[in-house]
């Protein structure tokens, strides 16, 4: 690579990341954030001079402004977003109205010849494109990812070079939901990153668990449309707790390791910024003497690996169907950025293409981080929300077959059927074959492809021949030898086969690993799986369907099984293997660390005759942790000096990762069941019974609660005297955060309540 290139590269990103972080500091003093719409204040009267559009907000970005041929143009990056200060038909006419359409008099009809009107409902009629088919439903940001270079010796990756930093756009997504659906669904998430590279575009196109309900692609339609509403009622959106899903794992033994994965945790992510990620498949990188080495991709996240409780997941699906994508938003507006490392696990290409006895084509295997460690080689930093979400998050177009010369795929049979389908689904959803010219999807490498025309083609080709060999336009575009960094399909050999529709032997052991996963999951974590399961379980219609699931558990687990029986009320069957004993693997399960508090949101309960002098120092103190506080008043606007963010009657807390009592708030005036039915909740005279509910709220899914003055005696009028893990009370504000930081690091208090299995 150009030096004098890589060296600009590094400079963007430090500026753009230094002066991200000056805005941040200038954002810290605003009492507004985070979720304020527009980048200044709205005026009271609708404002009638006119002017030039608003910028957009500070912590939105936006593609590079590249050609559709991948050249930089140059141009600031709002060159593309509407400009001048009057309102045009799409040919650039200044209008005069556009609240009525020209009639014939007053009482009409409306008149055929009026363009305006024509154009702005035609236009408006075909606004929508298909959603994706899975994982309609997500949320992306902007960021960089700077290369360590320690994976050189494994591949001759430009952008994983020491220092080299790349512009990416990362699609978090969950997958069975349509595109309104809500967030914090139990589903697998995914999680792509473009990697927009020098030596052209590669598409990370990962899940947040790291196996598949299936091994060979051809399968892929039968787990969707069993996981998808049924057909016939279109019931129950987003959700695998149905029949036609339990119908077809419990059909397929294969499906079993990747549902135990849905059942945990890891179902129901706290955020996208606290997940991991996976590649799924083995990949095949090439260093710069043609070695090859097989791997596996990992994200793995900065503020480590959390989840919601289940009540948390449903309560926020109705109060705020948006959580995971405000989160992602909200935390890059306050500057806390998302950061992941990016690791590999390498393994020997051997003839067998096997690591310790596990087949690495077969996508239902992990290989355990205790046996290959993950070697982190570049991080990921996400630093810029979008500006506009259909242009950016809905027209991305991700496909596993994007890689830049020095990675390669494997034969793993579910990747060789993914290599197929993301450009076949592209072409439907985004209307042709040009989608890679959409601003999203432009690499930013020169493009000389020799593909001409179809529907939307932005690129205005130049010559006369657009074909292999010619002389005309002077013999070019050229091959590229081996030194002018071409793409190269390494040299595999495939060994000589029959024709056969079938798996190999060494992908039939469909339980082993299973049982590993549950081995490794601590009380806590195993005590949610059952409920998980007795809860989908409990949801299907179908006793066959249960007991036939009854018996995979019996195969990974007696416990297990025998706990999930009795939730279902039918009898626990024996095991029909040999139950395995599988060392587990700590790598897997989420607890027992503690991990930074970037963008954590504190609940700070406010009254006007608490401390609110106090609560004041502690926001400051709260953004310097890198954490968000949000005051919660008895009404809107200001308590004292505090902008209210949430009310009593508007906030809940399951936004909230930590409640905080600044003061010990009376029953509001609009504290009245008949009008806010949270003030049914049981709490006497002395204390406002949406408070009552925080409180509960909060100790029951295990969130540190913080208390100092007034707020103490709040906890006490709650009913909270002797309960103390995970409470932290004092005689002020700073004292008692002190000791909240310590606890949140921990994410929750487990130790709360007692565990019932081992
Ligand atoms: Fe996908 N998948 N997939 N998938 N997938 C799509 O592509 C498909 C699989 C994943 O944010 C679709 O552009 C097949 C595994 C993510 O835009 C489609 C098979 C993994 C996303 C498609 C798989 C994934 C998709 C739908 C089995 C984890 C969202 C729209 C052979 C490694 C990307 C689209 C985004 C999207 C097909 C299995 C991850 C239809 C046929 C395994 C993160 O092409």
């Amino acid at each position: 690579m150009d030096p004098s290139k890589a060296a600009k590269n590094i400079k963007d990103a430090v500026e753009s990341t230094a002066e991200k972080a000056l805005d941040k500091a200038a954002e810290l003093a605003s009492p507004d954030i985070p979720g304020q719409p527009g980048p200044e204040p709205a005026p009271l009267d609708e404002p009638t001079t006119p002017r030039e559009p608003l910028p957009r907000k500070k912590d939105q970005s936006a593609p590079d402004t590249r050609s559709a041929t991948g050249a930089p143009s140059g141009a600031p990056d709002d060159v593309r977003t509407q400009h001048g200060a009057y309102l045009t038909t799409s040919q650039g006419a200044r209008l005069r109205d556009s609240d009525h359409s020209l009639k014939a008099g007053p009482r009409g009809p409306i008149l055929m010849q009026d363009h305006h009107f024509r154009e702005k409902i035609t236009h408006f009629d075909h606004e929508r494109i298909p959603e994706r088919v899975v994982h309609a439903r997500g949320a992306g940001a902007h960021g960089v990812f700077e290369g360590y270079g320690t994976a050189s010796e494994v591949t001759h990756a430009q952008f994983l070079q020491e220092g080299v930093t790349t512009p990416v756009f990362t699609r978090f997504s969950t997958v069975l939901g349509s595109r309104g659906s809500a967030d914090t669904v139990r589903d697998t998430r995914g999680f792509a990153t473009k990697f927009y590279t020098e030596e052209g575009t590669f598409d990370l196109v990962a899940n947040n668990i790291p196996v598949f309900f299936i091994q060979d692609g051809i399968k892929f339609p039968d787990v969707i449309h069993a996981g998808k509403p049924h057909p016939d009622r279109e019931i129950p959106q987003a959700q695998s707790a149905h029949d036609t899903f339990w119908d077809f794992v419990s059909l397929h033994s294969e499906a079993q390791h990747h549902t135990i994965w849905n059942m945990s945790d890891r179902g129901i992510p706290r955020s996208y910024r606290m997940m991991e990620g996976f590649g799924v498949h083995t990949f095949r990188l090439v260093n710069a003497e043609g070695g090859t080495s097989l791997v596996k991709f990992h994200w793995k996240p900065k503020l480590g690996v959390h989840s919601l409780t289940w009540e948390e997941a449903q309560f926020i699906n109705g109060i705020d169907p948006d959580f995971h994508r405000r989160d992602l938003y909200d935390a890059i507006e306050a500057g806390a950025f998302p950061e992941w490392e990016l690791g590999i696990q390498v393994f020997e290409d051997n003839p067998e293409e096997e690591f310790a006895g596990i087949d690495l084509l077969d996508p239902t295997k992990i290989v355990p981080e205790e046996l290959a460690p993950v070697q982190p080689i570049g991080r990921l930093t996400l630093n810029g929300n979008p500006t506009n979400f259909f242009a950016e998050t809905e027209q991305v177009a991700f496909h596993p077959g994007h890689l830049p010369p020095g990675i390669d795929v494997t034969n793993d049979p579910l990747l060789q059927a993914r290599l197929f389908s993301y450009i076949d689904t592209q072409i439907t959803r985004l209307g042709g074959p040009n989608f890679s010219q959409i601003p999203i999807n432009r690499p930013h490498a020169p493009v000389n492809d020799m593909l001409r025309d179809g529907f939307h083609q932005h690129a205005v080709h130049a010559g006369v021949a657009p074909y292999k060999p010619n002389s005309l336009d002077g013999g070019c575009p050229f091959f590229a030898g081996a030194d002018d960094r071409a793409f190269e399909d390494t040299p595999v050999r495939v060994a000589e086969a029959t024709k056969v529709r079938a798996n190999p032997a060494s992908f039939d052991d469909h339980f082993s690993q299973v049982r590993l996963f549950w081995a490794s999951m601590s009380p806590v974590e195993k005590e949610h799986i059952i409920r998980a399961y007795s809860f989908e379980l409990g949801k299907c219609y179908e006793d066959a369907i249960k007991e036939r699931q009854l018996q995979h558990l019996a195969d990974i687990d007696p416990v297990l099984c025998q706990e999930v029986a009795t939730a279902l009320g039918l009898p626990a069957p024996a095991p029909t293997v040999e139950l395995t004993q599988e060392t587990p693997s700590p790598a897997l399960s989420q607890v027992g660390g503690t991990w930074p508090a970037d963008g954590r949101m504190i609940g700070i309960v406010v009254d006007p005759d608490g401390d609110l002098a106090g609560v004041e120092a502690l926001r400051a103190a709260i953004f310097s942790a890198g954490a968000v506080p949000l005051v919660v008043g008895p009404h809107g606007g200001t308590v004292g000096p505090l902008t209210v963010q949430r009310t009593f009657a508007t906030g809940r807390s399951v936004e909230f990762d930590v409640l905080l009592l600044a003061g010990h708030p009376k029953p509001a005036p609009d504290a009245l069941a008949s009008r806010d039915d949270k003030s049914g909740a049981p709490s006497g005279p002395a204390l406002d019974p949406r408070v009552q509910l925080l409180i509960d709220e909060t100790w029951r899914h295990a969130k540190v609660i913080g208390a100092w003055g007034d707020g103490v005696t709040a906890l006490e009028s709650a009913g909270y005297s002797g309960r103390l893990t995970g409470v932290v009370t004092g005689d002020d504000a700073t004292t008692v955060f002190g000791q909240v930081q310590e606890l949140m690091a921990s994410h929750r208090v487990w130790d709360r309540f007692p565990v019932a299995v081992s």
